[in-house]
């Protein structure tokens, strides 16, 4: 099976581009309308994406039309949510520049640089810093320490702004993406509803079992809802990776000594609510049946920060838990990132930038997330 996503002006042009290079038997995966990427694109004009997946033998079709019809009926459902989008994509577009222009004067408004008593040339770097989302406790506390400890007196603008590039890297720390070493593995998805957990494992299994040739198998523990299940299986069959449903803890070893030969086993689970203490529970039950794993937090990168703290606090229990910060290409800015980063030792493994399955994942580049919160660089 391939997964290919195609740009175009107009739903035509793109189908056109679709069935020239894949023929008639494409599935369409999704369509939606995109902006030209970049974090601050509001004004870039709009362009229609379609992925698409071509079965290579033709043994599948008939569960190609299954999972097509699925695709499609969620589609259309996709389409008209965005053609009623699309008709107040003016109100949008006003909504959110009134959203800017108040976050900006209230910085503006509140930020005294001449309270923090700091040579300008660093001062500077709390305003760009908060500008981009991060706290102003954080950003002064990441200044301050280095006007504490270099002397600045016969530095230049560009060695100082490398001075305060060396930190903030510092504490975004390496990123730390799943490895094979070659001894199975399984990796638990977990965090709140809808921040994309099941999105997120998909893209990853994809990289694994499509990218990479290792066999990988798929264990969702998340049955609260029969469309949760759906949405897993119906990846699973596209990327034709063997998944097992767990309705209790007990099936999971069962469904592991199915897996007994896979390489890496990703496990979905439901989404729950940080502040029910049963719910963590039952998650931390479901992780402990295990050996040789390794638990990634999904966490909204737009959620605000005093809730990402909480979260992650809730499921600190979690020996080496590493976070995935979802839905970066919402985000008004990446602070959220560098304030988690200050407060917690745990590594980042990804990060998500959009809904499409596989391509909209990245490892962070912590050289380009470092400029873009000092303001030096606008896309990640
Ligand atoms: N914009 C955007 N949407 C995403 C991203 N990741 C997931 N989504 C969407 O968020 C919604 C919930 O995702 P899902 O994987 O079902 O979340 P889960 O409940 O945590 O499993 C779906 O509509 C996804 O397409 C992302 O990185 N960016
Ligand atoms: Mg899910």
């Amino acid at each position: 099976m391939k997964i290919k996503r195609f740009i175009g002006n107009t739903t035509q042009d793109v189908m056109s581009k679709v069935k020239k290079e894949l023929g008639s038997d494409a599935i369409i995966l999704h369509t939606r309308n995109i902006r030209q990427p970049g974090l601050f694109g509001f004004f870039k004009k709009n362009l229609v994406e379609v992925v698409v997946a071509l079965e290579e033998t033709s043994k599948q079709h008939k569960q190609d039309s299954k999972q097509l019809n699925y695709v499609l009926n969620n589609d259309l459902k996709y389409n008209n949510r965005q053609e009623n989008n699309n008709l107040k994509t003016d109100d949008r577009i006003e909504h959110e520049i009134k959203a800017i222009r108040t976050m900006v004067e209230s910085v503006v408004n509140t930020l005294d640089l001449e309270k923090y008593e700091l040579p300008k040339e660093l001062s500077k770097y709390i305003e760009y810093l908060t500008l981009n989302g991060v706290k102003e406790n954080v950003a002064f506390k990441i200044i301050s320490n280095i006007s504490q400890q270099i002397n600045l007196a016969n530095k230049d603008n560009v060695q100082v702004q490398e001075i305060v590039l060396y930190n903030i890297k510092d504490y975004l720390d390496e990123a730390s993406p799943i490895a094979y070493n070659g001894k199975q593995k399984v990796i638990f998805f977990v965090g709140p509803t809808g921040v994309g957990k099941t999105t997120t494992l998909a893209k990853v299994a994809a990289k694994f079992s499509l990218d990479s040739n290792y066999s990988v198998g798929m264990i969702t523990a998340d049955t609260y809802r029969i469309a949760a299940i759906e949405q897993l299986k119906v990846y699973a069959e596209i990327m034709n990776i063997p998944i097992k449903v767990i309705y209790e803890i007990k099936d999971i070893y069962k469904a592991m000594s199915n897996f007994r030969d896979k390489d890496i086993i990703f496990v979905d689970t439901a989404g729950r609510n940080h502040k029910n203490q049963d719910q963590i529970n039952e998650i931390k039950e479901l992780i402990e049946s295990v050996n040789n794993k390794e638990t990634h937090l999904v966490v909204n990168a737009t959620t605000d920060f005093e809730t990402i703290k909480d979260i992650i606090k809730r499921y600190s229990f979690i020996k080496d838990l590493k976070l995935i910060f979802s839905k970066v290409d919402e985000a008004n800015n990446l602070g959220n990132i560098l304030n988690t980063k200050f407060y917690f030792n745990n590594k980042i493994s990804y990060i998500t930038n959009g809904q499409n399955v596989p391509d909209d994942i990245e490892v962070p580049d912590i050289e380009k997330i470092s400029a873009i919160l000092i303001g030096e660089s606008k896309d990640v």
